[in-house]
């Protein structure tokens, strides 16, 4: 008798949804492997605070308790670092960049973002990767506290890109009008690094 969970079809179906969900070059890690370019910087919550600063009317800045009174969203997604491991719907929980943003205005000439953390790493995204809900900072992961080397207290987290764009210990969000170069991409990484493009490094 035939079992249709292994017939060819099924099977041949299974592994096509996977390759979906791969980015070129890329195979699915169970574990979640950690790569930071210093050590893990110590931030405890009191000292803590969050800035959206740049060309905006205002600096705004949270500190711990005002950042877990703001609507919160459980994100389920796919990250694909340049070392050519995915992770497969991973469960973050955290504050959409929408929601932070709906605190300042912004200036039409305001087209890119640099991350910048504790510990002084950095990164340049384009605005419109951070706004309808492609990102959030995140301060939960499976359900748990984000751990510290994983980037808690907080992180940004923007799934569609690799994730080296994700900056771990985040401080703040500068808004720029110029795509300045951050950390990895003044070493050459891309500068905007779309994983399904495989956009790692400078020409690719
Ligand atoms: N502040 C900071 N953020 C960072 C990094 C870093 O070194 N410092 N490394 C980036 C890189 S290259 C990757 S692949 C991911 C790794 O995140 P993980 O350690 O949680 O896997 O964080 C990114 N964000
Ligand atoms: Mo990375």
């Amino acid at each position: 008798m035939d079992n249709p969970f292994f017939t060819r079809g099924f099977l041949g179906k299974k592994r096509d949804q996977l390759a979906d969900r791969l980015p070129p070059g890329q195979y699915k890690e169970e574990d979640f492997p950690v790569l930071s370019a210093g050590p893990t910087p110590a931030i405890s919550l009191e000292e803590w605070r969050f800035t959206i600063r740049g060309l905006v009317n205002a600096s705004k800045t949270w500190d711990w308790q005002e950042f877990q009174a703001l609507p919160s969203m459980s994100f389920t997604k796919d990250i694909h670092c340049v070392t050519k491991w995915s992770k497969l719907d991973t469960h973050w929980q955290g504050v959409s960049i929408d929601t932070l943003l709906s605190y300042v205005e912004i200036s039409p000439k305001a087209l890119f973002v640099k991350a910048y953390c504790y510990g002084g790493y950095t990164t340049n995204i384009p605005l419109a990767d951070l706004t309808q809900e492609k990102a959030f900072i995140a301060y939960q992961f499976e359900g748990q506290p984000l751990a510290a080397e994983h980037g808690g207290p907080a992180r940004l987290v923007v799934p569609h890109l690799y994730f080296w764009k994700s900056a771990k210990w985040i401080q703040g969000l500068q808004l720029m009008d110029q795509n300045r170069p951050g950390f990895w991409e003044n070493f050459g990484y891309h500068m905007y690094g779309d994983p399904w493009k495989e956009q790692r490094y400078q020409g690719d």
